[in-house]
Order: structure tokens, then C-alpha cells, then sequence
């Protein structure tokens, strides 16, 4: 028990992170059901898809769970709604700051834990309300910030005196005890749910992950000022060809980025086209070789976690 299974009233301090065109109400729902704090990721979908979602979730568990705004979305200020009308029990948001509408969220007594890339971002989501924040590294799948999970997280943990979840190269029970030993409450892990039982990602993304080596992954679009972790295929071979030559150009043309990815994580969760479609995934996706239930992920996160606190937690003399 900490703050942040308190404040979410789950089992386990383990969040799963919200993957656009993923985290919808099975493996939300799953993850609850396991005593972690499932996520539906609202990404760029309209209000009514995520409603429906929102809804299947709580007919399948009756434990909470979260929503999580996607704020580049055009949709976000309708999602933002309907979350405090469907009532979920905390809302995440990534890519943005949530200022707009925290007052909104707290009024209706939903906790709000935004995602930060910075301690000045940290920082200010505090002073604004926050409940607690999500540390992000750019170890994660999916668009990133600048710093890497063990720089970031102690930093964000000094800065501020909210619970701190810290995400991004978390893949079993170490980078859990790690996380926690940086000053972490709880953790978020998105690509090892990824290839959990219940996730209805098509199975090549899944076969993507489960083959993927420690150095399968690249960032691609830092010209656009959106940086995304994928899994290298031609789509992100593509990427890097005309970022290299857009970047020589004086004025560089970023709609072409707009035009390569459009629909491309799309091709890639619904699909199964890996090839020309977006994967994204995390650095951890190494270390993932097995599908499993999400009750048998936390589990082994939990063992784990222990052995290596049992190895490793004396005094050192
Ligand atoms: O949001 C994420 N990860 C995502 S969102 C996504 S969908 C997407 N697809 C293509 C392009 C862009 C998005 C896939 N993966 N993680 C949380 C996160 N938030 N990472 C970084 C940030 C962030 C960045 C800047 C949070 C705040 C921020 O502040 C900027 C500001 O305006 O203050």
C-alpha cells in the first residue's frame, strides 16, 4: 500500500500505459481485474467510440480503471467531457499540458495524473492540481520526450511532492524495484501489456515485439517536434530518408511526415501490416519473449521484484 494504490484504490502500485489504437476495454479491464490500473487510451478517436469503450469496461470489471487524453487529439475537449460523464476513476493525459481542464476533472472528484517530460513541467502541473505525475523516459514506445527514465524520474521526484509513477524501459520486476529506488510510487508499463493475452493488438505487432532485439527500435520525426519510438521497419527507414533530406533544406517540408504517417499505427494495430505500418514500441521490447495474461504479468513482476529487493536490499558493508 502507498499513495498512489490508495488514491487509485487498486492492489499493485502497476499502471498500464495508455497505446493509442490499443488500450481499449479489454486490456484495461484486465489489468484492473489483476489489481494493476488499467487505461483506455482515447488517442485520436472520437468521443463515441471511447464511450462505448468506457462502457464495456465497466460492464467487465467492476474495479477502477482510467482514460487517457491524447491532448493533440481534436477530439480531447470532447473526451475530456466524457470523462467526467462516464465517472472513470482517474484520467492520464500525454502530449500536452491538461491546464484547460483540471479544475473540471477535480470538481468531479476524478484524480489527474498528467505525463511530464521535464521537472519544470512536473513542477507546474503540481502548483496547478495534479494528483501525482507520470515520469516518462524516452526509453517508451510512442511519442517521447528528451530525457531517459533514470535521469528523469529522480529529478521529477526531488521537484515535487505529488506520488511520482515512473515509465519508460520498465519490462519486468528489476525496472520496477529500479523505478522505486529512483524515488518512483508506482510504474507504468505499456509494451510489456502489449503482448498480454487479453491485448487485441493483431498478432504480427504482437510477433513484432516478442521478436524485437534490444536494438530494434528508433526515434523518428525529431524535425517535426514530435518525436516517435517505433520498431525499425520500412516505414521507419522511409522516415529517416526524408528527415535526413528535409532537415539540409532551409524550409523544411514537414507535411510530408504528415503524409507518411497518416493512418500508419492504424495499418499497423488493426491490420497487422508491419511493414509499412507505425509499430511503436519501447526499448524494453527485448527483454519481452512471452505472451502472457495480464494477471500473470503482475504476478511475475511482483516475484520478481521481490527476489531481487531479497538480493540486493541489505545494508552494504
Ligand atoms: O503521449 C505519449 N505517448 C504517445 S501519444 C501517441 S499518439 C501520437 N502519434 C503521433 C504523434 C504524436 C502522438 C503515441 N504515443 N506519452 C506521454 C508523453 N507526453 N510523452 C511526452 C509528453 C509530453 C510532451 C510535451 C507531455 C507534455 C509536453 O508538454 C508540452 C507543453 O506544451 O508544455
Amino acid at each position: 500500500m502507498n499513495r498512489i494504490c490508495e488514491m487509485l484504490g487498486i492492489r499493485y502500485p502497476i499502471l498500464q500505459g495508455a497505446m493509442a489504437w490499443i488500450a481499449e476495454e479489454n486490456l484495461a479491464s484486465a489489468v484492473s481485474e489483476a489489481g494493476g490500473f488499467g487505461i483506455i487510451a482515447a488517442a485520436t478517436a472520437p468521443a463515441h467510440i471511447i464511450r462505448e469503450q468506457v462502457r464495456k469496461a465497466k460492464a467487465l470489471t467492476d474495479k477502477p480503471f482510467g482514460l487517457n487524453i491524447m491532448l493533440l487529439s481534436p477530439y480531447a475537449d470532447d473526451i475530456a467531457r466524457l470523462a467526467c460523464e462516464e465517472g472513470v476513476s482517474a484520467v492520464t493525459t500525454g502530449a500536452g499540458s491538461p491546464d484547460k481542464y483540471i479544475d473540471m476533472f477535480k470538481n468531479r472528484g476524478i484524480k489527474v495524473i498528467p505525463v511530464v517530460p521535464s521537472v519544470a513541467h512536473a513542477r507546474r502541473m503540481e502548483r496547478i492540481g495534479a494528483d501525482a505525475v507520470v515520469a516518462e523516459g524516452m526509453e517508451s514506445g510512442g511519442h517521447i520526450g528528451k530525457l531517459t527514465t533514470m535521469a528523469l524520474v529522480p529529478q521529477v521526484a526531488d521537484a515535487v511532492d505529488i506520488p511520482v509513477i515512473g515509465a519508460g524501459g520498465i519490462g519486468d520486476g528489476r525496472g520496477v524495484l529500479a523505478a522505486f529506488a529512483l524515488g518512483a510510487e508506482a510504474v507504468q508499463l505499456g509494451t510489456r501489456f502489449l503482448v498480454a493475452k487479453e491485448c487485441v493488438v493483431h498478432q504480427n505487432y504482437k510477433n513484432a515485439v516478442l521478436k524485437a532485439k534490444d536494438i530494434d527500435t528508433v526515434v523518428t520525426g525529431q524535425i517535426t517536434g514530435h518525436p516517435v519510438r517505433v520498431l525499425k521497419n520500412r516505414l521507419s527507414r522511409l522516415f529517416e530518408a526524408v528527415e535526413k533530406e528535409e532537415s539540409g533544406k532551409e524550409k523544411p517540408d514537414l507535411a510530408r511526415f504528415d503524409e507518411i504517417g497518416v493512418g500508419a499505427l492504424r495499418r499497423a494495430v488493426i491490420e497487422g501490416d508491419t511493414d509499412t505500418g507505425s509499430v511503436m514500441g519501447g526499448q524494453i521490447a527485448g527483454m519481452v519473449a512471452k505472451e502472457q495474461t495480464c494477471a500473470e504479468i503482475i504476478a511475475e513482476l511482483l516475484s520478481e521484484y521481490r527476489r531481487v529487493y531479497e538480493k540486493i536490499g541489505g545494508a552494504y558493508e
